[in-house]
């Protein structure tokens, strides 16, 4: 029988709940949860496309030390000896945890609790720094806590939704959709996005606001200054419930007008429309991610929005608030468990000897560590110069996301013990492990998580672990038992979400945000049929809030909120050498670094390269042609990428994708340019607003192939490899002439020896193609020029599974063109229905003049709908050249 069960999404912070079908041969299909009250049924494209990623291929199947295959009991062993020998012989502080916001909270929590409470080092940090580490600075110098105010109704209640440092439409796909069928429905409200670049995320908007990198201090302090002379300053709220706006309007007024100009890059009037509406419109909610967060002013960046809402009194009430948008699906659950280096468990703070008493009599553990532990940039560094003995890494790929990505890589390559728990057997991080372990991944592993809402939901096993995998919280608790430790008799993770939900309600009398004492009894069959809930959750009903501060209580002793005084930092960085602002982020079907979206074709045929979005008059200026290769380069590192043109850039920046990798492009990885910089207060780095040189790179031949094997690395100055239906695609460049094409071919693509080439060369153009074949299949082909190749993408990929019986169809192969009846579909835009942009603009051709026509049309959009957006600019940009 088919087996249905309840689940979350393992992306994105919007938690979406899904359903997992199980059919009778065991295969997974999936579909929203229309219950969910995250998603109500809807799910973006990565959502959709999970049972493309769960397959076995390339997964990390048994332990291995020193990358042979070893048991259970041997690398746990190892672990805790050689923990226990650097904490021995070095102390507490030589050893280190660098986890991840995609940890369920049952893992972090046993993580945090080993570290701080058994170890006594707080030398636990996570991928969360990279992420939401200004936030929650900015949120406990406001509040006193770290504190998400509102719901994702807010979004939909609101007259006016600021989105600012946020690609909504990409990276919280379905908030996007909800808000957009909100505006739909009301169309009074409006929507403003504050973004260098013009994202799709813009393509709602009422007023897109092109700022300058880093300008958000100045014009979030430009618009204090304008409500502190408005009726909107709510001076009861001030008066009553806050502290400090006198300093916070002091210093926000001391900047000129003309200063504000200089500093967002932004016209008088754009900003003067703007802060009218901010003015006179009451309910306003502003979201924000990581263009605010991660800034080496973020922690500013974020009190200057907070400093807004407190002013106007707009927070926590229907439709207000500031809105702080998590990246990762657990996030959020790490900050409850305190899985920063300076927090404590439960929001507790480190700092408080009150809180390290409670936490360590709570725990019942020999010690606690009593201050703030290594962050992620300090860690990396602390390896480097070889404080760091041993280093335990998880569910994270820091060779690809830390900053300064190539020192990053070299210490932990000269680390003495560094263990990798993942569910993949070759990332760029998993290949220095000494120590190797293979965990349970989405679907199979079974705890909570916490969306941005502060909604907790069940993840649910739907299929068995794969060969020894094990979960990372048996995982940690092993290696503390094994280091002699009391407190780790886990046997499920309903004991310790019970464990860590009765540690939110000690001793916690209204004192603390965080409180889930309602679920501290819970057994086997409550942690069963676990309804997603928002917290606060006290065991007493009369505390139950869904929204914090509307009534002016905060978490400060004294339970007022702080407005902090916030100063424009200089930001600008660029020089004569290194002229452009690289700015770096987030693609819609790519999640992070690959290792899961990276093996389904129908994601990888959205964008399926790494690119440089540059605009077209520096573009020009350089000499880099439309498709082109450029070389990136900073003092820390370099890349090169594809060129990609377009006017929705702003000049003198470059946005490059954080995704590309070693497993999947020749040097992609973006952050091996970004420089160890962060900002001062959360230790968050400055991943968006780096200095570079950008320049052509010059290829004597470039190439595409398409290949049933993936390729062998590395093939060629330049190479970009997708999975594609049937296969991979691969872009190339070549610097130097290759001797024997057939040679190079059968090598890279591990070709039988025997098969002979069909070519095709033209002396002319220099254009070379050549196919294998084997009985009536395609192996691999590859076609070669002396520019960008212009062989139709998906055509050539659809060669991959067509069947090549007949010598004309081989030969239309090799001529490099599509068959004839057989159009180009293009570049995909739809994933869910695998339509390319081509057949999107013969259907606009034909007649279709709206998205709704075209989705009538080809189906396109009518899914998860992560493409209404560009199918919009599509038909727009078809309409207008039409009209001209
Ligand atoms: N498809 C997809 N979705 C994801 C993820 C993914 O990998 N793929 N990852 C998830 C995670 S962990 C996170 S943290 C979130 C991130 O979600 P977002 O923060 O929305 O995504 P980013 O692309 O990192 O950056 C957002 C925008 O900030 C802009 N920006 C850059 N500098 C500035 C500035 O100085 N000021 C302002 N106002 N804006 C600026 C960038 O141009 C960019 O468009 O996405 C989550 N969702
Ligand atoms: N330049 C630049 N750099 C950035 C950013 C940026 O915008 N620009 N964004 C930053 C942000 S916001 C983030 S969140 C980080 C993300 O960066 P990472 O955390 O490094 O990226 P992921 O690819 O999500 O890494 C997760 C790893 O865990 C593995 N994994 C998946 N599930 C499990 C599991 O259940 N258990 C275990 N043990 N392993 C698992 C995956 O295979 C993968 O190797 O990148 C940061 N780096
Ligand atoms: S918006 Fe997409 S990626 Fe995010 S949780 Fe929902 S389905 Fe998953
Ligand atoms: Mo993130």
């Amino acid at each position: 029988m088919p087996t249905e069960t309840k689940t979350t999404c393992p992306y994105c912070g919007v938690g979406c709940g899904v359903i997992a079908r199980v059919d009778d041969e065991g295969v997974v299909s999936v579909k929203g949860d229309p219950d969910h009250p995250a998603n109500f049924g809807r799910l973006c494209s990565k959502g959709s496309a999970l049972a493309e990623t769960i397959d076995l291929d390339g997964r990390l199947h048994h332990p291995e030390i020193a990358g042979e295959r070893a048991g259970w009991d041997e690398a746990l062993d190892l672990m805790a000896q050689r923990f226990s020998d650097a904490i021995a012989e070095h102390g507490p502080d030589s050893v280190a945890f660098y986890v991840s916001g995609q940890l369920l909270t049952e893992d972090y929590y046993v993580a945090n609790k080993l570290m701080k409470g058994f170890v006594g080092s707080a030398n636990i940090d996570t991928n969360s720094r990279l992420c939401m580490s200004s936030s929650v600075a900015g949120h406990r110098r406001a509040f006193g806590s770290d504190t998400v105010p509102g719901c994702y109704e807010d979004i939909e209640l609101a007259d006016l939704v600021i989105l600012t440092g946020s690609n909504l439409a990409w990276c919280h796909p379905v908030l996007y959709q909800r808000l957009a069928a909100a505006k739909a429905a009301r169309p009074g409200m409006k929507v403003v996005v504050i973004d260098p670049r013009r994202t799709m995320t813009a393509d709602i908007a009422d007023m897109h606001l092109a700022i300058r990198p880093d300008g958000d201090v100045a014009l979030f302090n430009g618009l204090l200054a304008h409500l502190a002379k408005s009726t909107a300053i709510d001076e009861n709220y001030l008066a009553a419930h806050t502290m400090g706006f006198a300093a916070a309007f002091a210093t926000a007024s001391s900047m000129t007008f003309t200063e504000l100009m200089d500093r967002t890059g932004l016209g008088a009037n754009e900003i003067r429309q703007f802060f009218a509406l901010f003015e006179r419109t009451e309910k306003v909610v502003t979201c924000y991610s990581q263009g605010v967060n991660q800034s080496s002013s973020g922690t500013d960046k974020v009190n200057a929005i907070l400093n807004c809402h407190l002013a106007t009194g707009r927070i926590g009430r229907h439709g207000m608030g500031p809105f702080s948008l998590t990246g990762q699906p657990n996030a959020m659950g790490g900050r409850e468990v305190g899985g920063l280096a300076n927090m404590l468990a439960a929001h507790m703070a480190i700092e408080s000897a009150d809180d390290r008493d409670r936490v360590q009599r709570f725990w019942g553990s020999p010690t606690i560590a009593d201050r703030p532990g290594l962050k992620a940039v300090d860690l990396f560094e602390a390896v480097a110069d070889g404080r760091i003995k041993a280093l335990w890494i998880m569910a994270t790929n820091p060779v690809v996301s830390m900053p300064d990505a190539d020192a990053v890589e070299a210490a932990i390559r000269a680390c003495p013990f560094v263990v990798v728990s993942d569910v993949m057997k070759t990332t760029d991080t998993a290949r220095h492990a000494h120590v190797l372990l293979p965990s349970l991944g989405w679907g199979e592993k079974d705890g909570t998580v916490t969306n941005s809402e502060r909604r907790i939901s069940r993840q649910r096993s739907v299929l068995p672990a794969p060969s020894e995998a094990r979960a990372d919280w048996w995982q940690l608790a092993e290696v503390a038992r094994r280091m002699g430790f009391l407190g780790f008799e886990y046997t499920t993770p309903t004991e310790i979400f019970a464990e860590h939900a009765a540690l939110s309600a000690f001793e916690n009398d209204g004192s603390r945000d965080f409180d889930i004492g309602a679920y501290a009894g819970i057994g086997p069959a409550g942690y069963e049929a676990m309804m997603p809930f928002q917290w606060p959750a006290p065991a007493q009903e009369g505390r139950k809030t869904t929204r914090f501060f509307a009534n002016g209580h905060f978490y400060h002793p004294d339970r007022k909120a702080r407005f902090i005084a916030v100063t424009p930092a200089e930001t600008e960085r660029t020089s004569v050498d290194y002229p452009f602002t690289l700015n770096t982020g987030r693609i819609r079907d790519q999640w992070h670094t690959m290792t899961r979206t990276g093996k389904s074709a129908r994601l990888s045929a959205h964008i399926a390269e790494p690119f440089a979005e540059l605009h077209p008059r520096d573009a020009r200026e350089l000499g880099v042609g439309s498709a082109g290769l450029v070389e990136l380069e900073s003092p820390h590192g370099m890349a090169v990428v594809r060129a990609l043109v377009t006017e929705r850039q702003a000049r003198g920046n470059v946005f490059v994708p954080m995704h590309w990798n070693d497993q999947f492009a020749a040097k992609a990885r973006i952050d091996a340019l970004v420089p160890p910089l962060i900002d001062r207060v959360s230790g968050q780095p400055a991943s968006k607003n780096v200095a570079i040189a950008v320049r052509p790179f010059s290829a004597s031949l470039y190439g595409f192939a398409v290949s049933i094997a993936r390729p062998a690395s590395p093939l060629a100055d330049y190479w970009a490899l997708a999975k594609a239906e049937g296969g991979w695609r691969i872009e190339l460049a070549f610097a130097s002439v290759v001797a024997d094409w057939t040679a190079w071919c059968r090598d890279a693509f591990a070709l039988p020896a025997d098969v002979e080439p069909l070519g095709y060369a033209d002396r002319q153009t220099g254009d070379l193609r050549l196919a294998f074949f084997e009985g009536d299949r395609l192996l691999a082909a590859v076609f070669l020029a002396r520019q960008p190749v212009a062989v139709a993408r998906n055509w050539a990929v659809s060669q991959l599974t067509a069947e090549h019986g007949n010598l004309r169809k081989r030969f239309t192969l090799v001529a490099g063109r599509p068959g004839a009846g057989k159009p180009d579909p293009g570049a995909t835009v739809c994933s869910c229905f695998s339509v390319g942009v081509n057949q999107i603009i013969t259907a606009v051709r034909g007649g279709c003049q709206t998205v709704e026509a075209v989705g009538k049309e080809l189906d396109a959009g009518t899914n998860c709908g992560s493409c209404r957006a560009e199918i919009r600019e599509i038909v727009e940009g078809c309409l207008t050249v039409a009209a001209e």
